[in-house]
């Protein structure tokens, strides 16, 4: 499928997402909410796509928030209608098999930050800002934001991001624990690759069921994670790829996963 506002390029099983509106430091609007949508459920569903590294077009923006333009008209159902589409994308990209890397290259502000935020790490530029400008718009993060951020770093320093509008450095969201690595720009997107590349080689079933394991289990007591863990890794026998994966080892050769 072609896309106006994406790019997708496949290798070894990653492929990598590119928001390409550099021109409007790739800023999400409907359209490209739209399209976003049906990357995902096309990349989820494609027997050659193991992992997706995500990021924006051009020098300076990894996604610069939802596109402020096309909100400042919005009546509240509009708004309200906005918020909800993109929730759906950031909700379709958390329940998606195929784990998603981050890789903010530049500005991620708000919507910007949210999408980040849905995937399943981030990696930044040393050259990266982050934020969420929204109280400073007047309105509050809408894609998940408000959830996912207080989710991750906790209550306090979710509050003082949330609350003053202003950016951090990347050095600084690595501390707080918002994003995984922080890497000189021309080094970011071939690191990103590289532990996409590892994710790929890995058993799919095994590396979807782990994320699904870590994803419900947060939403659960830990006795009942405990159980849901055991569940899945008893399913994980009845497939090819554990009795490969165990037989390459035995058999000192690499694995050859199919997904089944
Ligand atoms: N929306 C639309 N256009 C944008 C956006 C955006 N979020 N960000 C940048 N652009 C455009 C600029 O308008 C400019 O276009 P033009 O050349 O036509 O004027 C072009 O991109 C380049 O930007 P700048 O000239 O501003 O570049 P600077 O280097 O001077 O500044 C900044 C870079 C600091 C990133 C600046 O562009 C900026 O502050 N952008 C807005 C950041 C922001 O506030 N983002 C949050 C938006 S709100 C949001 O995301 C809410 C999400 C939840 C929605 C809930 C549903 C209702």
């Amino acid at each position: 499928m072609d896309f106006k506002n994406l790019l997708i390029e496949t290798a070894a099983g990653v492929a990598t997402l590119t928001v390409n509106r550099p021109e409007s430091l790739n800023a999400l609007n409907s359209e490209v909410l739209t399209e976003l949508a049906s990357a995902l459920y096309q990349l989820e569903y494609d027997p050659a796509v193991r992992a997706v590294v995500l990021t924006g077009a051009g020098e300076k923006a990894f996604v610069a928030g939802a596109d402020i333009k096309e909100m400042a008209a919005m009546s509240s159902f509009e708004g309200h209608q906005f918020a909800l589409k993109g929730q759906h994308v950031m909700m379709a990209m958390e329940k998606m098999k195929t784990p998603v890397i981050a890789v903010v290259n530049g500005f991620a502000l708000g919507g910007g930050l949210e999408l980040a935020l849905a995937c399943d790490f981030i990696y930044a530029s040393a050259r990266a800002k982050l934020g969420f400008p929204e109280v400073t718009l007047g309105v509050i993060p809408g894609f998940g934001g408000t959830q996912n951020l207080a989710r991750l770093i906790g209550k306090s320093k979710a509050n003082e991001l949330i609350f003053t509008g202003k950016m951090i450095t990347a050095e600084k969201a690595l501390a707080w624990g918002i994003v995984n690595e922080v890497f000189p720009p021309e080094e970011l997107l071939p690191q990103a690759k590289e532990t996409a590349a590892a994710i790929a080689g890995a058993g799919p079933l095994g590396v979807a069921y782990a994320k699904n394991a870590i994803a419900n289990g947060l939403n659960m007591t830990k006795e009942d994670g405990f159980r849901y863990e055991a569940s899945l890794f008893g399913v994980l026998f009845s497939t090819s790829d554990q009795k490969e994966g165990m037989g390459a080892f035995v058999e000192k050769r690499k694995a050859e996963f199919k997904g089944r």
